[in-house]
């Protein structure tokens, strides 16, 4: 059975081909026009970017190759005795489109325990940074550090062809995805005192490592979470600032490890990544003020609260949903089977069933539906990662693999330098002057 590796280098040259077809098929073809509305709004809705793994439809919620969240639990490999899917493989379809075998995701298993370790530089900066530093920061920091080893940039320097530039990419993005777990560890390690970092198991997945290295290497449903969480928010199409951070910062040639160091950056963002903190710091400052089993009314009194003093309702809305997110429904599901008397969780439940007829009393949010981080901050919490501060970086450590399967396709298809055109204010009035 072929390899990752292998099988990309017989599906390149297949696509290259493709491309070339759609393009002179059907490259001078338009589609929609520009309104200028959208310069100013944030480009909703703006066709921009081509991004292979995964697309988002407004009803339906995220399809990574085609496939929608309940089939690929259902298509792809567990663990043994595991339900969910592996990451691996998800990586894998990701990256081929193809749903791979047993096998081939034990080797990927294996090939990332082998490149887990992080330079001994990286590890100083890590315990050097303050427990104060945000660990989003701290994560950014160490990832682009690792660019120090980048096989991209030594194969650039040494002058290597543009038709190979894939082949390090890949080097480069497996080694990311492999040592994010052992820079998430430290980080949470350092950070929240949690003892020493124990050594990367190579028998082990990388959801099992990953878990490990936080301390809960033997709970097996936390471990099982992780393959899920992982598995879910590992990519949602190109536009959303992380992925288009990451295409856009490797279209300039920089390696992976700075491409996704700039992802997390943007990741670190409230009204992105960081909504699942801000969800669990919300709902605890819910709890301290109207205490645990408050009544519907006092839920529906302090979301009106938080609207009334100008703030975003976090975990709710989304650029492009407009129905409940199948990644939150995913995670409901998980939480019914493992913790269906959770407090939390049955808060969470609550605040469903109250917060979008508000929202959509109060007129302006256009999806009044729960986004992923509604969910996944209760789930953590119950197993006893209960340091909100932390959640993003495991978002990020999911999201390396989405913007991680595109970087390779954008070098193995030799992508240009994204440079898109801004226009002034007074440019626009004089464009429509005497329109
Ligand atoms: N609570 C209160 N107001 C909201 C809202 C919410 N959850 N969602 C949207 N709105 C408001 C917007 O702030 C905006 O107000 P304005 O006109 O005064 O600027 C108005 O409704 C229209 O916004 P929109 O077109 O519906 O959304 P958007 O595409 O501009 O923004 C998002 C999308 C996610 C930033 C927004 O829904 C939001 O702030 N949600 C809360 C934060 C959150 O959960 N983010 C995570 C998203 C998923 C992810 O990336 N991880």
């Amino acid at each position: 059975q072929p390899t990752l590796k292998e099988r990309l280098s017989e599906l390149i040259p297949a696509e290259i081909e493709n491309v070339k077809r759609i393009r002179a098929e059907h490259g001078k073809k338009t589609f929609g026009p520009v309104a200028v509305d959208q310069l100013y709004g944030g480009m909703r809705g703006l066709p921009a970017l081509i991004w292979d793994g995964s697309v988002l439809d407004a009803e339906e919620g995220i399809r990574f190759r085609g496939k929608s969240i309940p089939e690929c639990q259902h298509l792809l490999p567990k663990a043994p005795g595991g339900s969910e899917p592996l990451p691996e493989g998800l990586f894998w379809l990701l990256v081929t489109g193809e749903i791979p075998t047993q096998q081939q995701v034990e080797e990927l298993s294996k090939d990332w325990a082998a490149r887990a370790a992080i330079p001994e530089f990286v590890e100083e900066i890590l315990d050097r940074c303050p427990p104060t530093l945000h660990p989003m920061s701290q994560f950014s920091l160490a990832v682009t550090a690792l660019n120090h080893d980048s096989a991209f940039a030594k194969a650039y320097q040494d002058g290597i062809s543009k038709k190979e530039y894939w082949s390090p990419t890949f080097e480069d993005c497996m080694d990311l995805i492999a040592k994010l777990p052992n820079i998430a560890g430290r980080i949470y390690r350092n950070v929240f005192g949690q003892g020493k970092l124990p050594a990367i198991d190579q028998a082990k997945d990388y959801s099992h490592n990953l878990a490990a290295l936080l301390g809960f290497g033997d709970n097996e449903a936390f471990v099982e979470l992780l393959r899920l969480y992982i598995t879910i928010h590992s990519d949602h199409e190109g536009g959303n600032v992380s992925a288009h951070t990451g295409k856009l910062v490797g279209s300039a040639l920089s390696d992976p490890f700075l491409a996704f160091g700039a992802s997390l950056n943007g990741l670190a963002g409230p009204l992105h990544g960081l909504a699942n903190q801000e969800v669990l710091i919300w709902l605890r400052k819910m709890q301290d003020k109207i205490g645990e089993n408050a009544s519907d009314e006092a839920v529906k009194d302090y979301v009106w609260s938080t609207l009334k003093g100008g703030q975003v309702v976090p975990g709710y809305g989304h650029a492009v949903l407009r129905k409940t997110d199948p990644r939150y429904t995913a995670q409901r599901e998980f939480a019914m089977k493992h913790l269906p008397d959770d407090p939390l969780f049955k808060l969470v439940g609550q605040i469903y069933n109250v917060v979008p007829d508000i929202l959509l009393q109060a007129g302006k949010a256009k999806n009044p539906w729960p986004n992923v981080d509604a969910h996944s901050g209760v789930l953590l919490t119950h197993y006893g990662l209960t340091q909100m501060q932390f959640y993003t970086v495991l978002f990020g450590v999911s999201r390396a693999f989405g913007v991680a399967a595109q970087l390779i396709w954008d070098r193995g298809l030799g992508a240009p330098l994204e440079r898109p055109k801004s226009y002034s204010s007074s440019a626009i009035e004089m464009m429509f002057k005497d329109k």
